[in-house]
């Protein structure tokens, strides 16, 4: 197999990369360019710490953006243990311990994503196609979920937009729409309406197609330079940085192309409180709490709690702003 899926639950102290380690090889990587620093954590990185970094069948590419966006805005990265321990999984459960606590057994291998609708090409990518298909980058993006609390998260992936134009959509293709697995047997909370929240599953998210397409929409497989665990959304999830979290779907089976705005999850089970769009605003509130802050978690500690401004599209405004020019955010939320 390509890449050794650690399982967190059975994680000891030692085999987690830290995330100093981790932090010195990103200084490593910006140093040396992906090559030379990949041939140097061989060397030096104990075993059990090689991943997407130090594996050359996995392509991994550096990618200047992401370092240079968080040595701007000095964003701490979220501690991995918490990335991987305070999760919004509901077909796992509605606690934020749930999905780590009920999805170690959850089967990725096999796996299917299709990619199909308005397209000349459809087709469908294997496990490890998923890995190999495309060049991997790292992205570290701010995630903030509409409960007005963020992470600073390292994702590992792809750009959607390679994934959309190797099916080559036709001019029909206006939206696109993702959906979930759907396997009860394996997911408690779509066997129980109790345990899953009372959503309509399978899990179902929307984009338009320019925000498709947009580079910073994202395919993670990873996050931390290894694959991701099941909790965060394995074996491949979407990551919209501008969006609330909920646009962000996870374990995906299916990418289709089509003509109109397909449903999605929360937006059904709620339209005045979940629009479509779901863009970041800090001045169009929850009908029941505030979105001008939210609760940052980086370290342990009294950080754990920082507080900080909200930004309109997350802070990506200065890229994604333009898709909505003449658009009412306040109608469009
Ligand atoms: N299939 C599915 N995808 C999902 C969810 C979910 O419950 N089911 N929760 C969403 C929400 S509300 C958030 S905030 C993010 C959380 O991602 P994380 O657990 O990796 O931080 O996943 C999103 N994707
Ligand atoms: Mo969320």
């Amino acid at each position: 197999m390509l890449i050794k899926h650690i399982k967190s639950s059975t994680l000891s102290e030692h085999e987690v990369t830290d995330e100093a380690t981790y932090l010195n090889r990103r200084q490593l990587l910006k140093q040396f360019g992906y090559l030379g620093a990949a041939s140097l954590l061989a060397q030096s990185m104990p075993a059990q710490s090689l991943d997407f970094f130090s594996n050359p069948k996995t392509h991994f590419q550096r990618h200047d953006l992401a370092y240079q966006q968080a040595a701007d805005t000095q964003q701490v990265l979220t501690p991995e243990a918490k990335i991987i321990s305070h999760n919004n999984f509901y077909e796992f459960g509605t606690s934020k311990s749930d999905p780590m606590d009920n999805s170690q057994t959850f089967k990725v291998n096999p796996w299917q994503l299709s990619i199909s609708g308005a397209v000349d090409k459809p087709y469908v990518l294997d496990y490890d196609q998923l890995f190999r298909q495309f060049p991997l980058e790292e992205r570290i993006y701010r995630l903030r979920c509409v409960e007005a609390w963020s992470m600073v998260i390292p994702w590992l992936g792809f750009p959607l937009a390679q994934l959309i134009k190797k099916a080559a959509p036709t001019s029909r293709a206006k939206f696109v729409a993702f959906e979930t697995l759907y396997d009860p047997k394996q997911m408690p909370g779509q066997a129980s309406r109790r345990i899953g929240g009372g959503i309509d599953y399978p899990y179902r998210e929307g984009l338009r197609i320019d925000e498709a397409m947009h580079p910073l929409t994202f395919l993670a497989v990873g996050l931390y330079g290894k694959t991701l665990p099941p909790q965060n959304g394995a074996p491949i999830r979407l990551v919209v940085p501008w969006k609330y979290g909920f646009k962000s779907i996870k374990s995906i089976v299916g990418i289709k192309l089509v003509e109109r705005q397909p449903p999605t999850t929360w937006n059904m089970l709620a339209a005045h409180e979940y629009g479509f769009y779901a863009n970041v605003n800090p001045e169009v509130d929850h009908p029941r709490w505030s979105q001008a802050s939210e609760r940052r978690l980086t370290t342990g500690g009294l950080l754990a709690r920082n507080r900080i401004a909200t930004l309109p599209f997350n802070g990506y405004g200065e890229e994604v702003a333009k898709l909505y020019k003449n658009m009412d955010l306040r109608k469009y939320f």
